[in-house]
Protein backbone atom coordinates (compact mmCIF):
# COMPACT_ATOMS: atom_id res chain seq x y z
CA UNK A 1 0.00 0.00 0.00
CA UNK A 2 1.52 3.36 -0.81
CA UNK A 3 1.37 6.08 2.40
CA UNK A 4 -1.62 8.12 1.93
CA UNK A 5 -0.47 11.87 0.90
CA UNK A 6 0.12 14.35 3.57
CA UNK A 7 -2.61 16.60 4.84
CA UNK A 8 -2.45 19.65 3.57
CA UNK A 9 -1.86 22.61 5.85
CA UNK A 10 -3.51 25.65 6.17
CA UNK A 11 -1.13 28.75 6.22
CA UNK A 12 -1.63 31.93 7.94
CA UNK A 13 0.03 35.27 6.89
CA UNK A 14 0.42 37.38 9.85
CA UNK A 15 2.88 40.10 11.44
CA UNK A 16 3.84 40.30 14.81
CA UNK A 17 3.05 43.76 15.68
CA UNK A 18 0.01 43.49 13.79
CA UNK A 19 -3.44 43.97 15.83
CA UNK A 20 -5.67 41.71 13.70
CA UNK A 21 -3.60 39.15 13.15
CA UNK A 22 -3.36 38.89 16.78
CA UNK A 23 -6.62 37.48 17.60
CA UNK A 24 -6.28 34.43 15.35
CA UNK A 25 -2.81 34.26 16.88
CA UNK A 26 -4.59 33.91 19.80
CA UNK A 27 -6.83 31.25 18.44
CA UNK A 28 -4.79 28.77 17.74
CA UNK A 29 -3.10 29.02 21.05
CA UNK A 30 -6.18 28.65 22.99
CA UNK A 31 -7.52 26.16 20.52
CA UNK A 32 -4.65 24.13 21.12
CA UNK A 33 -3.29 24.19 17.37
CA UNK A 34 -0.27 22.15 17.10
CA UNK A 35 2.55 24.37 15.38
CA UNK A 36 2.47 21.57 12.23
CA UNK A 37 -0.62 22.26 11.82
CA UNK A 38 -0.84 25.38 10.58
CA UNK A 39 2.11 27.05 8.54
CA UNK A 40 2.83 31.31 10.08
CA UNK A 41 4.23 32.85 7.08
CA UNK A 42 5.26 36.13 8.44
CA UNK A 43 4.44 39.58 6.23
CA UNK A 44 6.78 42.74 7.15
CA UNK A 45 4.23 45.44 6.80
CA UNK A 46 6.28 47.99 8.42
CA UNK A 47 8.50 47.70 4.63
CA UNK A 48 5.12 47.36 2.99
CA UNK A 49 5.71 43.87 1.78
CA UNK A 50 2.13 43.04 1.96
CA UNK A 51 1.42 45.30 -0.87
CA UNK A 52 3.57 42.70 -3.57
CA UNK A 53 1.70 41.41 -6.02
CA UNK A 54 2.30 38.23 -4.41
CA UNK A 55 0.39 38.91 -1.78
CA UNK A 56 -2.71 40.92 -3.60
CA UNK A 57 -3.12 37.62 -5.31
CA UNK A 58 -3.75 36.14 -1.90
CA UNK A 59 -5.42 39.09 -0.20
CA UNK A 60 -6.60 42.23 -2.54
CA UNK A 61 -7.10 44.13 0.11
CA UNK A 62 -3.05 43.83 1.42
CA UNK A 63 -4.14 43.44 5.02
CA UNK A 64 -3.21 41.21 7.36
CA UNK A 65 -4.23 38.74 8.81
CA UNK A 66 -5.24 36.03 5.51
CA UNK A 67 -5.89 32.30 6.33
CA UNK A 68 -4.83 29.86 3.31
CA UNK A 69 -6.43 26.72 3.43
CA UNK A 70 -6.75 23.84 1.43
CA UNK A 71 -10.28 22.69 0.02
CA UNK A 72 -11.06 18.89 0.57
CA UNK A 73 -12.73 16.75 -1.92
CA UNK A 74 -12.01 19.32 -4.54
CA UNK A 75 -12.57 18.08 -8.46
CA UNK A 76 -9.77 19.70 -10.26
CA UNK A 77 -6.32 19.03 -10.41
CA UNK A 78 -5.32 23.04 -10.22
CA UNK A 79 -3.40 23.20 -7.26
CA UNK A 80 -4.16 27.06 -6.77
CA UNK A 81 -7.65 26.10 -7.37
CA UNK A 82 -7.58 23.92 -4.00
CA UNK A 83 -6.58 26.20 -1.91
CA UNK A 84 -9.07 29.09 -0.27
CA UNK A 85 -7.82 32.70 1.08
CA UNK A 86 -9.39 34.30 3.87
CA UNK A 87 -9.05 37.86 3.98
CA UNK A 88 -10.57 39.07 7.26
CA UNK A 89 -10.49 38.26 11.23
CA UNK A 90 -13.39 37.56 12.29
CA UNK A 91 -14.19 35.00 9.89
CA UNK A 92 -10.64 33.23 10.00
CA UNK A 93 -11.07 32.79 13.75
CA UNK A 94 -14.48 31.67 13.41
CA UNK A 95 -12.83 28.80 10.78
CA UNK A 96 -10.20 28.23 13.17
CA UNK A 97 -12.67 27.70 15.80
CA UNK A 98 -14.45 24.92 13.94
CA UNK A 99 -11.83 23.47 12.19
CA UNK A 100 -10.15 22.09 15.41
CA UNK A 101 -12.60 20.50 17.86
CA UNK A 102 -12.10 17.60 20.64
CA UNK A 103 -13.29 14.97 18.53
CA UNK A 104 -11.13 16.02 15.31
CA UNK A 105 -9.87 13.10 13.43
CA UNK A 106 -7.84 15.14 10.60
CA UNK A 107 -5.97 17.24 13.23
CA UNK A 108 -4.09 15.02 15.58
CA UNK A 109 -1.02 16.59 16.00
CA UNK A 110 -1.62 18.52 19.02
CA UNK A 111 -3.01 16.67 22.29
CA UNK A 112 -4.20 19.95 23.49
CA UNK A 113 -8.26 19.95 24.37
CA UNK A 114 -9.68 21.92 21.79
CA UNK A 115 -12.58 24.05 23.76
CA UNK A 116 -15.83 25.69 21.53
CA UNK A 117 -14.99 29.13 21.42
CA UNK A 118 -18.16 29.75 19.42
CA UNK A 119 -21.04 31.00 21.39
CA UNK A 120 -23.59 28.41 21.70
CA UNK A 121 -26.98 29.90 22.23
CA UNK A 122 -28.50 32.44 20.02
CA UNK A 123 -28.21 35.59 22.35
CA UNK A 124 -24.75 35.04 23.21
CA UNK A 125 -24.15 34.83 19.64
CA UNK A 126 -25.60 37.73 19.05
CA UNK A 127 -23.68 39.51 21.79
CA UNK A 128 -20.66 38.64 21.09
CA UNK A 129 -21.06 39.45 17.25
CA UNK A 130 -22.12 43.42 18.41
CA UNK A 131 -19.02 43.50 20.50
CA UNK A 132 -16.74 42.24 17.64
CA UNK A 133 -18.55 44.55 15.15
CA UNK A 134 -18.24 47.70 17.59
CA UNK A 135 -14.27 47.00 17.76
CA UNK A 136 -14.02 46.50 14.13
CA UNK A 137 -16.00 49.65 12.96
CA UNK A 138 -14.00 52.68 11.68
CA UNK A 139 -14.78 55.03 15.08
CA UNK A 140 -12.88 52.06 17.26
CA UNK A 141 -10.09 51.37 14.20
CA UNK A 142 -7.11 51.37 16.24
CA UNK A 143 -4.32 51.04 13.62
CA UNK A 144 -6.16 54.86 12.79
CA UNK A 145 -5.51 55.55 16.06
CA UNK A 146 -1.72 54.89 16.01
CA UNK A 147 -1.51 57.87 13.53
CA UNK A 148 -3.53 60.45 15.23
CA UNK A 149 -2.01 59.30 19.20
CA UNK A 150 -0.63 63.20 19.62
CA UNK A 151 -2.41 65.94 20.60
CA UNK A 152 0.33 68.55 21.24
CA UNK A 153 3.93 69.08 20.04
CA UNK A 154 5.85 67.18 22.27
CA UNK A 155 3.80 63.80 21.62
CA UNK A 156 3.80 64.83 17.84
CA UNK A 157 7.34 64.86 17.70
CA UNK A 158 7.78 61.70 19.85
CA UNK A 159 5.07 59.84 17.24
CA UNK A 160 7.06 61.00 14.48
CA UNK A 161 10.13 59.08 15.42
CA UNK A 162 8.32 55.70 15.55
CA UNK A 163 5.26 56.58 12.64
CA UNK A 164 8.03 58.26 10.25
CA UNK A 165 10.76 55.29 9.15
CA UNK A 166 7.52 52.67 8.73
CA UNK A 167 5.73 55.39 6.10
CA UNK A 168 9.21 56.09 4.42
CA UNK A 169 9.52 52.67 3.57
CA UNK A 170 6.19 51.40 2.69
CA UNK A 171 6.26 54.26 0.41
CA UNK A 172 9.34 53.68 -1.12
CA UNK A 173 8.16 50.16 -1.71
CA UNK A 174 4.81 51.43 -3.40
CA UNK A 175 7.32 54.05 -5.77
CA UNK A 176 9.63 50.87 -6.63
CA UNK A 177 6.42 48.31 -7.21
CA UNK A 178 4.98 51.27 -9.47
CA UNK A 179 8.09 52.10 -11.34
CA UNK A 180 9.05 48.19 -11.98
CA UNK A 181 6.11 47.82 -13.35
CA UNK A 182 6.01 50.28 -15.85
CA UNK A 183 8.77 48.74 -17.06
CA UNK A 184 7.83 44.77 -16.31
CA UNK A 185 6.70 42.69 -19.51
CA UNK A 186 3.91 41.31 -16.93
CA UNK A 187 2.28 45.04 -15.64
CA UNK A 188 -0.35 44.46 -12.97
CA UNK A 189 -3.84 45.23 -13.50
CA UNK A 190 -5.41 48.42 -13.46
CA UNK A 191 -7.02 48.05 -10.60
CA UNK A 192 -3.80 47.43 -8.62
CA UNK A 193 -1.98 50.32 -10.32
CA UNK A 194 -5.02 52.29 -8.94
CA UNK A 195 -4.87 50.48 -5.42
CA UNK A 196 -0.90 51.18 -5.05
CA UNK A 197 -1.59 54.74 -6.15
CA UNK A 198 -4.17 55.47 -3.39
CA UNK A 199 -1.99 54.13 -1.22
CA UNK A 200 1.16 56.10 -2.15
CA UNK A 201 -1.55 59.28 -1.84
CA UNK A 202 -2.09 58.26 1.69
CA UNK A 203 1.26 58.11 2.95
CA UNK A 204 1.66 61.50 1.15
CA UNK A 205 -1.08 62.94 3.59
CA UNK A 206 0.85 60.90 6.90
CA UNK A 207 4.16 62.63 5.76
CA UNK A 208 2.81 65.86 5.47
CA UNK A 209 2.00 65.75 9.08
CA UNK A 210 4.67 64.63 10.37
CA UNK A 211 7.79 65.31 8.28
CA UNK A 212 8.19 68.64 10.07
CA UNK A 213 7.26 66.73 13.30
CA UNK A 214 10.55 69.08 15.21
CA UNK A 215 8.85 72.80 14.43
CA UNK A 216 7.13 73.90 17.23
CA UNK A 217 3.22 74.94 15.52
CA UNK A 218 4.35 78.99 16.08
CA UNK A 219 7.15 78.50 14.10
CA UNK A 220 5.61 77.05 10.64
CA UNK A 221 4.72 77.98 7.27
CA UNK A 222 0.81 79.32 7.45
CA UNK A 223 0.41 75.69 5.25
CA UNK A 224 1.82 73.84 7.42
CA UNK A 225 0.20 75.32 10.38
CA UNK A 226 -2.63 74.50 8.51
CA UNK A 227 -1.62 70.95 8.11
CA UNK A 228 -0.86 70.72 11.96
CA UNK A 229 -3.99 72.46 13.04
CA UNK A 230 -6.16 70.09 11.11
CA UNK A 231 -4.24 66.79 12.44
CA UNK A 232 -4.73 68.27 15.94
CA UNK A 233 -8.39 68.08 15.10
CA UNK A 234 -8.59 64.67 14.14
CA UNK A 235 -6.66 63.56 16.99
CA UNK A 236 -8.92 65.28 18.88
CA UNK A 237 -11.95 64.06 17.71
CA UNK A 238 -10.92 60.21 17.43
CA UNK A 239 -9.97 60.06 21.11
CA UNK A 240 -13.20 61.76 21.98
CA UNK A 241 -15.45 59.49 19.66
CA UNK A 242 -13.26 56.01 21.59
CA UNK A 243 -15.31 57.41 25.16
CA UNK A 244 -18.56 55.95 23.12
CA UNK A 245 -16.97 53.19 21.92
CA UNK A 246 -15.81 52.31 25.21
CA UNK A 247 -18.54 52.77 26.68
CA UNK A 248 -20.67 50.67 24.30
CA UNK A 249 -18.48 48.07 24.59
CA UNK A 250 -18.56 47.99 28.73
CA UNK A 251 -22.08 47.84 28.75
CA UNK A 252 -21.85 44.16 26.70
CA UNK A 253 -19.26 42.84 28.97
CA UNK A 254 -20.62 40.66 31.24
CA UNK A 255 -17.50 39.93 32.78
CA UNK A 256 -15.02 39.30 33.55
CA UNK A 257 -14.83 38.01 30.17
CA UNK A 258 -17.50 39.22 27.43
CA UNK A 259 -20.22 36.27 27.88
CA UNK A 260 -19.24 35.70 31.51
CA UNK A 261 -16.57 32.82 32.62
CA UNK A 262 -16.35 31.40 29.52
CA UNK A 263 -13.31 32.61 26.99
CA UNK A 264 -15.21 33.18 22.90
CA UNK A 265 -14.10 34.59 19.98
CA UNK A 266 -15.46 37.92 20.84
CA UNK A 267 -13.10 37.99 23.86
CA UNK A 268 -10.17 37.12 21.33
CA UNK A 269 -11.39 40.65 19.77
CA UNK A 270 -11.45 42.69 22.61
CA UNK A 271 -7.79 41.34 24.45
CA UNK A 272 -6.27 42.38 20.99
CA UNK A 273 -7.96 45.47 20.44
CA UNK A 274 -7.69 46.59 24.55
CA UNK A 275 -3.72 45.73 24.22
CA UNK A 276 -3.58 48.38 21.19
CA UNK A 277 -5.68 51.41 23.37
CA UNK A 278 -3.38 50.11 26.27
CA UNK A 279 -0.45 50.85 24.49
CA UNK A 280 -1.08 53.61 22.79
CA UNK A 281 -2.12 55.29 26.48
CA UNK A 282 1.33 54.34 27.77
CA UNK A 283 0.63 51.08 29.72
CA UNK A 284 2.77 48.05 29.61
CA UNK A 285 2.25 44.17 29.50
CA UNK A 286 2.79 43.74 33.32
CA UNK A 287 0.58 46.29 34.48
CA UNK A 288 -2.56 45.23 36.12
CA UNK A 289 -6.41 46.02 34.41
CA UNK A 290 -6.94 49.34 37.11
CA UNK A 291 -3.22 50.39 35.95
CA UNK A 292 -3.71 50.11 32.32
CA UNK A 293 -7.96 51.34 32.29
CA UNK A 294 -6.51 54.61 34.57
CA UNK A 295 -3.87 55.06 31.98
CA UNK A 296 -6.43 54.71 29.41
CA UNK A 297 -9.13 57.06 31.40
CA UNK A 298 -6.00 59.53 31.79
CA UNK A 299 -4.99 59.33 28.17
CA UNK A 300 -8.53 59.84 26.85
CA UNK A 301 -9.13 62.65 29.45
CA UNK A 302 -11.84 63.88 31.63
CA UNK A 303 -13.10 59.97 30.96
CA UNK A 304 -13.71 57.50 33.69
CA UNK A 305 -15.06 54.20 33.31
CA UNK A 306 -18.05 52.58 35.38
CA UNK A 307 -17.28 50.90 38.40
CA UNK A 308 -19.48 48.29 38.07
CA UNK A 309 -17.84 44.81 38.52
CA UNK A 310 -17.43 43.11 41.61
CA UNK A 311 -13.76 42.35 41.79
CA UNK A 312 -14.21 39.05 44.12
CA UNK A 313 -16.66 38.46 41.58
CA UNK A 314 -14.54 39.20 38.56
CA UNK A 315 -11.23 37.02 39.89
CA UNK A 316 -13.57 34.23 41.47
CA UNK A 317 -15.31 33.36 38.02
CA UNK A 318 -11.90 33.67 36.15
CA UNK A 319 -10.17 30.97 38.54
CA UNK A 320 -8.00 33.37 40.02
CA UNK A 321 -7.05 33.71 44.14
CA UNK A 322 -10.04 36.12 45.74
CA UNK A 323 -7.98 35.87 49.32
CA UNK A 324 -6.73 39.25 49.57
CA UNK A 325 -9.59 41.14 47.93
CA UNK A 326 -11.88 42.93 49.91
CA UNK A 327 -15.34 41.45 49.18
CA UNK A 328 -16.60 45.49 48.58
CA UNK A 329 -13.72 46.52 46.10
CA UNK A 330 -15.48 47.31 43.07
CA UNK A 331 -14.11 47.86 39.24
CA UNK A 332 -14.51 48.28 35.40
CA UNK A 333 -14.85 45.64 33.03
CA UNK A 334 -12.34 46.19 31.04
CA UNK A 335 -9.83 46.16 33.95
CA UNK A 336 -11.64 42.85 35.43
CA UNK A 337 -11.13 41.56 31.47
CA UNK A 338 -7.92 42.37 31.49
CA UNK A 339 -6.73 40.51 34.70
CA UNK A 340 -8.53 37.43 33.38
CA UNK A 341 -6.95 37.52 29.82
CA UNK A 342 -3.50 38.08 30.99
CA UNK A 343 -3.18 34.85 33.12
CA UNK A 344 -3.87 32.78 29.97
CA UNK A 345 -1.00 31.29 28.34
CA UNK A 346 -2.44 32.12 24.50
CA UNK A 347 -2.22 35.95 25.79
CA UNK A 348 1.76 35.68 27.37
CA UNK A 349 2.97 34.23 24.07
CA UNK A 350 1.04 36.49 21.91
CA UNK A 351 2.29 39.89 24.13
CA UNK A 352 5.74 38.22 25.01
CA UNK A 353 7.91 40.97 23.33
CA UNK A 354 5.11 43.66 24.95
CA UNK A 355 2.07 45.57 23.95
CA UNK A 356 1.03 46.04 20.52
N1 LIG B 1 -10.97 44.11 8.14
C1 LIG B 1 -9.66 43.51 8.21
C2 LIG B 1 -8.67 44.56 8.70
C3 LIG B 1 -7.27 44.00 8.84
C4 LIG B 1 -6.25 45.12 8.97
O1 LIG B 1 -6.57 46.32 8.92
N2 LIG B 1 -4.99 44.74 9.16
C5 LIG B 1 -3.92 45.70 9.29
C6 LIG B 1 -2.95 45.25 10.34
S1 LIG B 1 -3.71 45.03 11.92
C7 LIG B 1 -3.16 45.76 7.97
O2 LIG B 1 -2.86 44.73 7.40
N3 LIG B 1 -2.82 46.96 7.47
C8 LIG B 1 -2.11 47.13 6.24
C9 LIG B 1 -0.96 48.09 6.35
O3 LIG B 1 -0.57 48.47 7.45
O4 LIG B 1 -0.44 48.46 5.29
C10 LIG B 1 -9.69 42.31 9.14
O5 LIG B 1 -10.55 42.27 10.03
O6 LIG B 1 -8.88 41.40 8.97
Amino acid sequence: MSPSPPIPKAALYYYKPSIWASVPLLALEEKGYGPDEVDLKEVDLSKGENFKPQYLRLNPNATVPTLVVPLENTLSSEIESRYKAIQNTKAIVELLDKSRSSRSHTHTTSSAPAPALTPATIAFSAASNKIIDILHSDNADPNALVYVNARDDASLKELAKEVLPKVIAKRKTLEELIEGNETSQVPVSEKTLKFWELKMYAMDGILAVFKDADTPMDQLSAEAKKIREEYYNAANNAWSTLKNVLLQVHKEIIGPYTLGDQLSIADLHLAAWLARIAKLSGANAAEDGNTVTRKIEAHIGGFKLPKDFSVTEARRRAGLPTADIQSTERQNRFAAFWDAMKERPSWKKVYSDGLH
